[in-house]
């Protein structure tokens, strides 16, 4: 449905200001001297353009509004995401930005709905990143970005997103992987009616019937322009140990494969983020490892599939 999407974009946000770790700012860097560009140049089929990273100021202020970390950073960086992918997006191109961390994707969905009727959102995390200022336990704007987007929370938005209207509703948004909610966001989800699939609904559905449900709640008819934004957190730390917060017994990488797989399949992927590598936790090994998963998703949502080393047609 979406073929003009033919030139892929990427998108460096070297941004570590929403959550306390250092190093996850050094991803994007990190992916492309693993060969992230000429992974997807050789086998994606498609036009690769690397637009470089974003500049952004990623020193701490100590800023805070309540125990929110430095809002004011994190506002502004990525509303220069926002305005990135919207001239991506202009373009007719398909952005892929690389984290960075997950408070990126406000800047990346709004950026997306400024320019996309209609568009619905795959969250894949093992975090439902929609605490609020009130509920936030870390202070971590990584944890925040939903609270932010979603029209019904729009009460309890914290000061300093003004230029980001909230852009999206609970039949909008589904989420597949989860398994770190806190108890809060349980209730905002639930109060707002997000679909949500844990790790416990793969565990007893399969990740493919997973997928179908997903889809089946947020876009019937299989009509609209969906977006991704992929925590490499999500996947069972054995496939991705080198981030901020890994939680055992998530995603294999046949799961999550096979996620991607079937999201390339659906052909109405406009965009995806992939967020939260970082390149300083764990040893070499785990780095690798890391990158190497994030590759592999990467590769199938533009359309790789394990039948042959061959992209899946637009
Ligand atoms: N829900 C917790 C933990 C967390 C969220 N996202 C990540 N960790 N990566 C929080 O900080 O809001
Ligand atoms: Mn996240
Ligand atoms: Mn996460």
């Amino acid at each position: 449905a979406y073929s003009n999407y033919q030139t892929v974009n990427i998108i460096g946000y070297p941004f570590s200001i929403g959550q306390p770790i250092d190093g996850v700012h050094l991803g994007p860097d990190a992916m492309r001297e693993y060969g992230i560009v000429q992974r997807i140049k050789r086998d994606a089929g498609r036009k690769v353009r690397d637009l470089g990273n974003i500049l952004l100021d990623n020193s701490r202020k100590g800023e805070q509004f309540g125990i929110v970390k430095d809002p004011a950073t994190v506002s502004a960086a990525s509303k220069l995401l926002s305005e990135k992918i919207q001239s991506v997006l202009e373009d007719d191109s398909l952005p892929i930005t690389i984290g960075g961390d997950h408070s990126l994707a406000i800047g990346s969905i709004h950026g997306h709905t400024a320019r996309i009727d209609d568009l619905c959102v795959l969250w894949i995390d093992t975090h439902a990143d929609i605490n609020t200022g009130e509920s936030t336990v870390t202070g971590n704007m990584h944890g925040m970005p939903l609270s932010i987007l979603m029209k019904e929370l729009e009460k309890k938005r914290i000061p300093g997103f003004e230029w980001a209207k909230p852009c999206m509703t609970a039949k909008d948004i589904a989420y597949i992987g989860l398994r770190d909610v806190d108890p809060e966001e349980f209730k905002y989800i639930e109060d707002i009616g997000i679909h949500m699939a844990t790790m416990a609904d793969i565990d007893h559905h399969g990740m493919g019937s997973v997928f179908e449900r997903a889809l089946d709640t947020i876009n019937p008819r299989r009509d609209r322009p969906l977006f991704v934004t992929w925590d490499i957190d999500v996947f069972d730390p054995s496939e991705a140990p080198s981030t901020g917060t890994a939680v055992r017994g998530g995603l294999t990488l046949r799961e999550g494969l096979h996620l991607a797989e079937q999201i390339a399949k659906s052909g109405l992927l406009v965009g995806f983020d992939l967020v939260e590598v970082n390149p300083k936790i764990g040893s070499q090994e785990d780095v690798k490892k890391t990158m190497d998963t994030a590759c592999f998703i990467i590769e199938a949502l533009l359309g790789k599939t394990r039948r042959a080393n061959v992209y899946q047609k637009r």
